[in-house]
């Protein structure tokens, strides 16, 4: 066998038994290379007679030509089989269940949750959403709401007063969202149709009670809104709220220093082994107060109770919250403990619509 024959059999043998890239350029350099066989070979070429040439050159061309294509043939197997090796140890099964994302595993507080619907109902009957400051003036908190200096009313609502200021005026925590109405009405024209859910502020703290509570207030003022309107709101809204078809109201006679006249409201219900059920039974609660609105009060805030009128109601949230959801204990809406808010939460993505179903 010629030298060139001996080369070309043990090069494509040693192409053959190489296990990995690496390997097989190590035959490329022992081959190909600056120091290679075959290219020592093709340096012989210039030294030789023409005749020589004719015969080597062929020879040894043909054996660089093979070697180099049986190099690139073995090295794309070689790939292939690498990246077969990476996709079988890497596969996923596509089946297993997916890990909770936050969005599945977050909770909405049960008082979000019952703004949200609030929301929902008083916007579809046209009623826009107003916000105000939690730290309010005295003069917004009470005196413009027709509570009268040195009134017993002020003192009925365990107020947090802030220190008093050189002048001697002081700054409180709002006992209700009332103030918000004042200034809805301060600065917007009428009609008015709005919504204040928010947080208030007394001094007052037992099981049913705490020093920071949730209230929602509404006020309609026109040129003739009337109790019929008011009371058709209430019951629309109750309806909605508790998810019944139907449901019977009481108005009972009441006092508010803004509200002329005033009304306690209760709602038919039904207590049934420490559960209650709306729409049903002969049992009453009660669940807000309304009125409509004091002539004084529309004085203070720039209205002629000649030319306009109307009517505005409160509730306690926590406490709808409570009874909508059969959550017994109020201070566990503050203590932020995850266990409780698991239980009692709603997910995030099941965002109460009147259309999709206010709760899940
Ligand atoms: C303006 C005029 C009138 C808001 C009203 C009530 C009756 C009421 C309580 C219910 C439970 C508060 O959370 S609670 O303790 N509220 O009974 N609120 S009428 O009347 C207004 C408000 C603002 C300018």
């Amino acid at each position: 066998m010629s030298d060139i024959a001996k080369l070309e059999t043990d090069l494509l043998a040693a192409i053959a038994s190489a296990k990995d890239e690496a390997a097989l350029e190590a035959v490329r350099v022992s081959a190909l290379g600056k120091s290679g066989a075959i290219t020592a070979l093709l340096k012989t070429l210039g030294a030789m007679t023409p005749e020589q040439r004719k015969e080597q050159g062929p020879a040894i061309n043909g054996l660089k030509d093979k070697v180099g294509a049986a190099i690139a043939a073995a090295k794309e197997n070689l790939a292939a089989s690498a990246l077969d090796a990476r996709l079988n140890s890497e596969t996923v099964d596509v089946t297993l269940p997916l890990r909770e994302t936050p969005a599945e595993t977050g909770r909405i507080h049960p008082i979000s949750q019952v703004i949200d619907e609030l929301t929902a109902i008083f916007a579809d009957m046209g009623f826009a959403v107003a916000e105000g400051p939690d730290i309010e003036t005295d003069d917004y908190n009470f005196t413009k709401l027709n509570f009268p200096e040195g009134h017993p009313a002020r003192e009925m609502h365990d107020t947090f007063y802030f220190p008093p200021k050189p002048d001697g005026s002081r700054l409180l925590l709002r006992t209700h969202t009332s103030p918000v109405q004042v200034r809805t009405m301060l600065s917007q024209k009428p009609p008015i149709r709005v919504i204040i859910p928010g947080r208030t502020y007394r001094s007052d703290s037992d099981q049913t009670h705490t020093p920071m509570f949730h209230q929602v207030e509404g006020l309609v003022i026109d040129k003739s809104a009337h109790m019929g309107h008011l009371k058709w709101i209430l019951e629309e809204f109750c309806k909605a709220f508790f998810e019944v078809d139907q449901v019977k109201m009481r108005f009972r006679p009441s006092f508010f220093p803004f509200t002329e006249p005033s009304m306690e409201v209760d709602i038919q219900c039904k207590r049934d082994k420490g559960e209650i059920r709306f729409g049903e039974g002969s049992d009453w609660l009660e669940i807000l107060g309304c009125g409509m609105v004091h002539p004084n009060v529309l004085r203070n805030c720039g209205l002629d109770p000649d030319e306009y009128q109307g009517f505005a109601w409160g509730m306690g949230i926590d406490r709808i919250a409570m009874l909508k959801y059969g959550m017994p204990d109020l201070r566990a809406f503050f203590e932020a403990d995850v266990r409780w808010l698991n239980h009692y939460g709603f997910r995030p993505l099941d965002f109460p619509t009147l259309a999709g179903g206010l709760s899940p």
